[in-house]
């Protein structure tokens, strides 16, 4: 079954899981959706999560890039984004990425940017609510600093001259360290000469984007909702108890982000690990899916 990407191409988030096709030599589809709300062809397949990336395989939508990574390594293990036992540490480092390192890039971008369509600023403006707007002029100097910080911390990665984040051989850490980067470069105004005194940095970046984005093929939005209407989910029914108490399987529940973009997905429950969550819903375009997130960032509530 083909991997059918739900994205854009500006999107930082998507282009971590472009390079993962690309490190995996995987051939996949691509639907392109709105860079803004609302976006009716993505929220039928997810039930509301409107956040970018979002992969399709078949009838199981799975949310989020660490949800991604690790569905991408299950069905397709050759190639490892994980190589040497390196999954727990890519899964923390994501954390890393995501928030000390992705959160200033992404008030850099739009501080830098007083250009951007008016339409994205509004929607972002209630989207990142870890950025509060009103004071982003005068707080620039301190989102340069910080996202610089964490340009060092790959310097210092890299300060022994390995080729990749973790040794010889490239992996997802690779990707997570490399996605603000590619945002600097392409949507943060002065980005270029930020990253020039990073000079391990400047000699990693091209390796990475060396990955390449596997082959992609454009497919049409609605031919991706017939695909989840005609085909059925894989997803294997697992519930456990300690994963958090008193929720067990076919309970309704909703699925929210923790952080930001916090539209709960409500669904009946099929699957909660420490690992991952998964619901199932049925959408009068998309049929019945099977929506997936990680659990680490998710909150789960019953909803009757
Ligand atoms: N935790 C999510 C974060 C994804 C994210 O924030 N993506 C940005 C785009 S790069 C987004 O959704 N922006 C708003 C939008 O696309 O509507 C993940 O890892 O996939």
């Amino acid at each position: 079954m083909d991997c059918i990407l739900h994205h854009f191409d500006i999107s930082p988030f998507a282009e971590k899981v472009r390079l993962g096709f690309g490190l995996k030599g995987l051939a996949w589809q691509s639907v392109q959706i709105p860079v803004v709300m609302p976006k009716p062809d993505l929220t039928a397949l997810t039930g509301g999560y409107r956040k970018t990336p979002v992969l399709q395989i078949g009838a199981d939508i799975y949310c989020d890039t660490q949800r991604i990574a690790v569905e991408l390594e299950q069905r397709y293990p050759a190639r490892t984004l994980f190589p040497q036992g390196s999954k727990g540490l890519c899964l923390a480092l994501a954390n890393w990425s995501d928030a000390a390192f992705f959160q200033p890039g992404a008030g850099l971008s739009m501080g830098t940017n007083s250009d951007l369509p008016g339409e994205i600023l509004k929607d972002r403006r209630e989207f990142f609510s870890f950025l509060d707007f009103a004071s982003l002029p005068s707080e620039l100097p301190h989102l340069y600093a910080g996202f610089s910080a964490q340009v060092q911390v790959l310097e210092t990665m890299l300060a022994d001259g390995r080729d990749y984040l973790l040794g010889a051989q490239p992996s997802w850490a690779d990707i997570l360290g490399y996605f603000p980067v590619w945002m600097c470069r392409g949507n943060i105004r002065g980005g270029d000469a930020l990253l020039a005194r990073f000079s391990r940095v400047l000699a990693w970046e091209p390796r990475v984007a060396g990955f390449g984005h596997g082959e992609r093929r454009e497919l049409d939005a609605e031919a991706a909702l017939s695909i989840a209407r005609e085909q059925q989910s894989v997803a294997e029914v697992l519930v456990l108890e300690e994963a958090t108490p008193g929720l067990t399987a076919g309970m309704q529940v909703a699925v929210t982000p923790e952080d930001y973009g916090a539209v709960p997905v409500a669904g009946e429950l099929v699957r909660l690990t420490p690992q991952d969550i998964a619901v199932r819903r049925t959408d009068p375009r998309a049929g019945e899916v099977v929506v997936h997130f990680p659990r680490s960032g998710y909150r789960v509530e019953k909803t009757s």
